[in-house]
């Protein structure tokens, strides 16, 4: 039975309800009680069940839960993922287009009797603290239970998002998702930008189904922003507590998997911990962030939990998100260790279980497995490089305590980010906001294994938000532009970052992690006013008496330090020729102003 009058809501469940053709229909309340149910029947479900999820050592990872997707559907899929807007230029170069009308006519056959003999969960839910200004709905409609479970803990998840939504509006996002035959080569992943409507069919991973996330939070949203004159962004968000009790918060933008959930949820080093400096986790992927009205910027975290990469993640790497899997949480395509029913990746531990199953489901001796060479010449792994953990944000050690605050946090800083091995230095801060747009759409990237496709090849990422800008990049940016412009001198500061830099032997230079927090001390110190820095071609850069280096003088010697913060000029106008030519690609939609920024460089550059 339907949990609300709002005819816009029924309307639109009916008609899907009517394409589909459900056996049953389930509206989710989000009931300990209906969740508990839909935990019991997926996990009774026979072992040789697609769908199938398995209960963990409730002792060890209490309340945690373990699915295996496909072999053919763990990334998202860029290739498949489209921005169906009425005009093709309003899509812009950097998304796959088809026009809405033929788009719905090429997927209505295959939505059309899709969830016969099956049922449709109808899950209500707000990205954003509920009664927050800045929060929104979302309705998604699903034949996955595991879409359910992780849905409640990625979104506020239940009949309060309807509350939110009231009983006429009609401004929800309305999301169909079927994993209808897990079907590769009918796989789609779409977008209605102009209808608020997001479909998709065939694939049954999170960043393709969990619609709430990359779709709605960030495809859809930046549009939303746009149009309403707010920002939705590819970005985590922290607070950096001083010993005075301050807290300064800063975003981030890095593409997929360059470590934004790793910096979100930092630890300190000693010499900072120990004088009283904290992080706080506001948000470790999206921001979304609207003029306050004092004039600042505020963000607040549209999710309600961490969609992390597990390989990788260790007590040291990132303590807070380990911590933050401890229960409550849902692993995907990580290993089993059979001994004691528990999960393992690479890099979790030097130690692979030797009763293990490998995450196709294969059970295998770990430790030999490992050790082997597979078809690719590499190691063989037992978790798939793009695992993942779903951990309630309530969990995290770290969590801050404005994480629910509606209001959001007021934004000091935006970084930007990537893997570069060469050219981009540690740090630096761009002259202002102008100058900082420009820096974020240069931003460019190793690959990653969040999506299908070559690992490690360079590739321009603008803002992080390539494969999530739900309109034109060119357009975007001039909604930076704009958007500094009303902030004035109230705007955040911004800044870039690189953590990748390497050696002529391809080792890493800058020890990252905790020590990043040095850099947050720098970039706090800039916004503050109390540090000076030294004027370069590309930016303001730190003079090098002012990163604390205290405690890793013998990783970072004098020599490596003087690598992380030169300022190649030869690679530099490599840079700026790439740029001229990527910028091509926005013909003239490209706002003046970036273009001015690209000359101005070129000039300083000599
Ligand atoms: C993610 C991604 O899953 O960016 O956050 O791919
Ligand atoms: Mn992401």
């Amino acid at each position: 039975m339907s949990l609300t009058k709002n005819p816009n809501v029924n309307k639109w469940v009916d008609e899907m309800i009517a394409l589909t053709k459900p056996e049953k229909v389930v509206w989710i309340d989000g009931s300990k009680e209906q969740l508990d149910a839909l935990t019991e029947e997926v996990c009774s479900l026979p072992d040789d069940s697609h769908d199938k999820m398995y209960k963990l050592n409730p002792d060890l990872l209490p309340g945690c839960l373990y699915h295996r997707t496909q072999p053919n559907d763990v990334a998202r899929v860029e290739d498949r993922t489209f921005i169906c807007c009425r005009n093709k230029e309003d899509a812009g170069p950097t998304n796959n287009w088809c026009d809405p009308q033929e788009m719905y006519a090429k997927l209505t056959p295959l939505y059309d009797g899709v969830m016969k003999g099956r049922t449709m969960y109808v899950i209500p839910y707000s990205m954003g603290p509920i009664g927050s200004p800045l929060a929104k709905v979302g309705v998604e409609l699903t034949d996955s239970i595991y879409v359910v479970l992780n849905m409640n803990i990625m979104t506020r998840m239940g009949k309060a998002a309807f509350e939110n939504l009231g009983d006429t509006s009609n401004d929800f996002v309305r999301g169909l998702h079927s994993k209808a035959d897990v079907d590769p080569n009918n796989r789609y992943i779409v977008h209605f930008p102009e209808d608020n409507t997001i479909w998709s069919i065939n694939s049954a991973y999170g960043g393709n189904v969990l619609l709430g996330k990359k779709c709605f939070a960030l495809r859809i949203a930046s549009y939303q922003g746009k149009m309403e004159g707010w920002m939705a962004e590819h970005m985590l968000i922290l607070g950096v507590k001083k010993p005075n009790g301050e807290v300064t918060y800063i975003t981030a933008a890095f593409p997929s998997a360059c470590g934004k959930t790793n910096l979100a949820m930092l630890i300190p080093p000693e010499g900072y911990r120990s004088k009283g400096y904290e992080i706080f986790t506001v948000g470790d992927d999206i921001a979304w962030m609207k003029q306050g009205a004092d004039g600042r910027l505020y963000a607040i975290n549209p999710e309600n939990g961490f969609f992390g990469v597990a390989p990788g993640t260790n007590e040291k790497s990132n303590y807070n998100a380990l911590a933050s899997t401890k229960k409550n949480t849902i692993f995907t395509n990580v290993a089993l260790n059979n001994a004691d029913n528990t999960v393992w990746w690479e890099g979790l531990d030097k130690n692979p279980p030797v009763d293990a199953t490998e995450w196709k489901g294969a059970k295998v001796n770990g430790v030999e497995f490992t050790a082997q060479v597979g078809p690719d010449g590499k190691k063989q792994k037992l978790a798939h490089p793009n695992s993942r953990f779903t951990a309630p944000a309530e969990n995290c050690p770290c969590i801050s305590p404005e994480f629910n605050n509606p209001n959001g946090v007021p934004i000091s800083a935006i970084i930007f980010g990537g893997r570069r091995a060469k050219t981009t230095p540690l740090v630096y801060q761009s002259f202002d906001w102008a100058h900082g747009t420009f820096i974020g759409s240069a931003v460019s990237s190793e690959t990653t294994a969040a999506a299908t496709g070559a690992v490690g090849v360079l590739r321009h990422d603008p803002m992080a938000m390539k494969p999530f800008c739900g309109y034109h990049m060119a357009d975007y940016w001039a909604h930076w532009l704009e958007m500094g412009q009303k902030l004035g001198d109230k705007a955040p500061k911004i800044f870039n970052v690189n953590w990748f830099k390497q050696d002529a032997e391809g080792n890493f230079i800058w020890p990252g992690f905790g020590d990043n927090m040095r850099v947050l001390d720098w970039i706090i110190s800039r916004c503050e006013g109390t540090v000076d820095a030294v004027e370069t071609p590309i930016g303001y850069l730190p003079k090098k008496e002012d990163l604390n280096l205290e405690g890793i003088e013998d990783e970072v010697t004098p020599a490596i330090l003087d690598e992380l913060l030169t300022v190649d000029t030869d690679l530099w106008k490599e840079e700026v020729a790439d740029l001229r030519t990527f910028y091509k690609d926005f013909g003239d939609r490209l706002p003046a102003e970036l273009t001015a920024q690209l000359d101005a460089l070129e000039k300083r550059l000599g």
